[in-house]
């Protein structure tokens, strides 16, 4: 039986006090291109939360997830740099910067790699499974999962309704990037879906892999949340992404596809396996697909990747009716925006209207609208079983941004790292924000 009870739940990782620019990620062509640039960490979490408020002034239910303490102090005392704050952070600068700024990283904001999500619809014992991404592709983000998981199971704490999973054996073989990678296909939230996962690199395909940029995802990751999730393989289909695409700066299938319910939005260059994936897909007994594909005449991967047209959101507010949120550099792109305004005016998909949203200060680290929320579906039971604390409301969005902007640092550049006090302000922030989500346990 479909279930009209379900809706999906944006959960947003709310931008850090830390956000910087330290370009710690290869293949991410604006984490590069941004890296020594001064941050604004409270215009950027500013901005992050008027996305937020902005889908719930559309009538759509929006989660918020924690930020996680940084600079991570311990991870740099693990690494034997000892003394009080202040010599721990000069001596990590002093021996290698990127292990201080991998300390500092906010990119806990990026929720969209928090984890991958499979609604109940899916899995065979009825449960909303979600697995926390080990993102082992990256130092600064490799140890994200150990407060990601404990959030996750502080909100989903009912054990009848969801599994949260620990994340996959931190290993290459089983590197994962979460719901970056993972797009759900159904007729509508509550419906039995098809998911689809993405990977770039698998131990046993002797076929090319990228080459100037590393690939983040694996088959055998992908293979892992499917057999512990418990889809029916019948309702999967794995796809890899074209190693060309990641070695233009596609470092996630979120940067160059996206899909909402029966919709599916890519470029042709996206997947080394494009016609087997489009004949799954729409094979009439699975589901009822409307197709956008973006051509390579309509605009180039290039264009994809520096206007994030493919990171939007796509969103249904009624049935048959959805909005795509946008970063505003698709506005400034004249042939992307060209290809967003035919999308707008064909009655024959649902997409009726464009909403651009300004995040610029996480889009110059490479994280877009969508890469800065995780896709919950959840029933209405499922929904009342969560912990409430994180349901964005007006008195709640009100009191973030009061928090905002009596803790954030107004910037940060590259030479602020070793300040101590610096450093107590932001785990102090973080702090802040978790008491008034009710989540202080996280921390211990
Ligand atoms: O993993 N950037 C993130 C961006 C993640 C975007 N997420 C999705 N596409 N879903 C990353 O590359 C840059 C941090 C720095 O350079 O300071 C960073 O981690």
């Amino acid at each position: 039986m479909p279930n009209t009870n379900a809706r999906e739940v944006n959960f947003d990782g709310l931008i850090g006090a830390s956000h910087n620019y330290a370009g710690l990620s290869p293949g991410n062509v604006a984490s590069a291109s941004n890296a020594g640039q001064t941050s604004k960490p409270k215009q950027a979490a500013l901005q992050g939360l008027a996305k937020m408020k902005a889908l719930m002034d559309l009538g759509l239910t929006q989660g918020v997830l924690p930020p996680h303490a940084r600079p991570d102090l311990g991870f740099l005392r693990e690494l034997g740099f000892s003394g009080d704050d202040g010599q721990v952070l000069k001596d990590a600068q002093n021996a290698d910067p990127s292990i201080l700024a991998a300390a500092w990283s906010a990119s806990a904001m990026w929720s969209a790699n928090a984890a991958t999500v499979s609604p109940s619809a899916d899995t065979s014992d009825n449960k909303v499974h979600l697995t926390p991404a080990n993102l082992v592709s990256n130092l600064h983000r490799s140890f994200e999962h150990h407060t990601t998981t404990r959030a996750l199971r502080a909100i989903f704490h009912d054990d009848d309704k969801f599994v949260v999973h620990d994340a996959l054996p931190s290993q290459p073989r089983f590197a994962d990037e979460g719901a970056a990678n993972h797009v759900r296909f159904s007729t509508s939230h509550g419906e039995p879906g098809i998911e689809l996962f993405v990977y770039g690199i698998d131990a046993h395909d002797p076929m090319t892999v990228s080459r100037r940029f590393p690939a983040r995802q694996t088959r055998a990751s992908c293979q892992a949340l499917v057999r512990n999730h418990k889809l029916d393989p019948s309702k999967v289909i794995l796809a890899r992404q074209h190693p060309d695409a990641i070695d233009s700066g596609v470092f996630h299938n979120d940067v160059i596809a996206t899909g909402n319910e029966n919709v599916f939005l890519y470029h042709e260059q996206s997947f080394a396996t494009s016609r087997t994936l489009m004949n799954d897909l729409m094979d009439p007994s699975k589901s009822n697909m409307v197709v956008l594909e973006a051509r390579e005449t309509d605009f180039s991967i290039e264009d994809a990747v520096t206007s994030y047209i493919f990171n939007s959101q796509i969103v249904t507010i009624a049935p048959g009716d959805m909005r795509l949120i946008a970063p505003s550099e698709v506005s400034e792109n004249p042939r992307v925006s060209a290809f967003v305004d035919r999308i707008i005016e064909d009655r024959f998909n649902p997409i009726n209207d464009v909403i651009y949203m300004d995040v610029r200060e996480s889009m110059n680290n490479g994280g877009g609208p969508a890469c800065l929320r995780l896709r919950v579906v959840l029933t209405d039971d499922e929904l009342s079983a969560i912990h409430q604390g994180v349901l964005l409301t007006d008195e709640l969005y009100d009191k973030l941004v009061s928090c905002v902007n009596e803790t954030y640092p107004d910037t940060i550049a590259p030479e602020d790292l070793t300040n101590p006090e610096l450093a107590t302000q932001c785990v102090h922030a973080s702090q802040r924000i978790a008491e008034i989500l009710g989540l202080s346990s996280i921390f211990g």
